[in-house]
């Protein structure tokens, strides 16, 4: 059975990526529609050799559509993803818009492919740097139970989108060049303050809450317990944005609730599907964003125990964040569906 699918922000930078992994997996689509805001419909894009107009994406636009792939911002998805689902598609939201809907799964597959099935018409792909963290600890709170994470994050530049990446090019050869800088898009595009990304580091990923914390962090404490189904886990995050283009990178610390042999747990992620495992000290082997960028997987790497406590465990978590951070994880919940429908009819 082929199917007829929706990419809704097709022109941005996750879309691009969602489209490439449905070339590259031969996605047994029908007819495929791309979507997007009215400032980018119009666009062509080629698809398996045939150019697809990009479409202004309206409530009507999904009359007969089996899947929507949605990754244009949370506003978009808000207002049209339940059209979507009224006209009978199951959507994959990128966006923030339902993650924390108790009536949405939220779903890494690596972690709860079990709640796929119960959506009401949307399903929710988690934030990028919760989704490759969640997925690393999976296999851990399986064997050892999970009580306590600290994370700190060091995230790409296009986890803000292009204008994002064209920025950091831009500041990068003024800075070399000894010409003045001016931050335009970074930390928070909506906001009027500004900060350099060239050369630098930025604590701060989307706006401020009111607890003190970000945006971004909050999604990793909350979205967190909602996959991993355990409200009891304490998580506490740091997230940072740093001039690199592709690749969320992680320093994670877990405090398991169980006794762990450090060489069983190195297998246990190396066997688990989805996670690479790269940690040899005596070769400088780890994880870097230059090698995980354009990959699937979830790379694990520096695993060691506190010195302080014997079930704390420290490791760094490195994906791209337009992969398995979004695109790559909505086309393989795509997948799944696709595999259960053909496995009915
Ligand atoms: C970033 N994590 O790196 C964000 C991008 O909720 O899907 C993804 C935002 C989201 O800026």
């Amino acid at each position: 059975q082929k199917f007829n699918v929706a990419v809704v922000g097709a022109t941005g930078a996750v879309g691009e990526q969602i489209l490439k992994l449905l070339d590259q997996r031969d996605f047994p689509i029908s007819s495929l529609k791309l979507l997007s805001s009215a400032r980018s419909a119009g666009t062509t894009i080629n698809f398996k050799g045939q150019d697809i107009t990009v479409e202004e994406a309206t409530p009507e636009s999904f009359k007969g559509i089996d899947i929507a792939l949605f990754s244009a911002g949370g506003d978009v998805s808000k207002e049209l993803a339940p059209h979507a689902a009224r006209h009978g598609a199951v959507c994959i939201d990128n966006t923030n818009a339902f993650r924390m809907d108790p009536h949405t799964p939220l779903v890494v597959p690596e972690v709860n492919p079990e709640q796929i099935d119960e959506h009401n018409g949307i399903i929710a792909n988690p934030n990028c740097s919760t989704i490759q963290m969640v997925a690393a600890l999976k296999p851990l709170q399986d064997a050892y139970g999970i009580s306590r994470i600290i994370v700190s994050t060091y995230q790409a530049v296009s986890g803000a989108g292009s204008r994002a990446i064209d920025e950091l090019h831009r500041q990068t050869k003024a800075v070399i060049e000894g010409q003045e800088v001016t931050p335009d898009i970074l930390p928070v595009g909506s906001l009027p303050v500004k900060h350099q990304i060239a050369f630098n580091a930025i604590p701060q990923i989307d706006k401020f809450q009111e607890n003190g914390y970000t945006l971004e962090e909050m999604k990793m404490v909350l979205e967190t317990k909602k996959i991993m189904k355990d409200e009891s886990i304490s998580v506490t995050a740091t997230c940072v944005r740093i001039p690199v283009v592709y690749g969320h990178s992680e320093s994670v610390y877990v405090e398991l609730k169980n006794d762990y042999d450090l060489d069983a747990v190195k297998k246990l992620l190396a066997d688990s599907p989805g996670i690479t495992l790269v940690d040899d000290p005596s070769s400088q082997a780890y994880p870097l964003a230059t090698d995980c960028a354009g990959k699937p997987d979830v790379f694990v790497g520096r695993l060691r125990r506190d010195l302080g406590d014997n079930k704390g465990l420290n490791m760094w978590i490195v994906s791209d964040n337009l992969m398995k951070g979004a695109a790559w994880n909505a086309v393989q919940i795509a997948e799944i569906i696709v595999s259960k429908r053909n496995a009915r009819a």
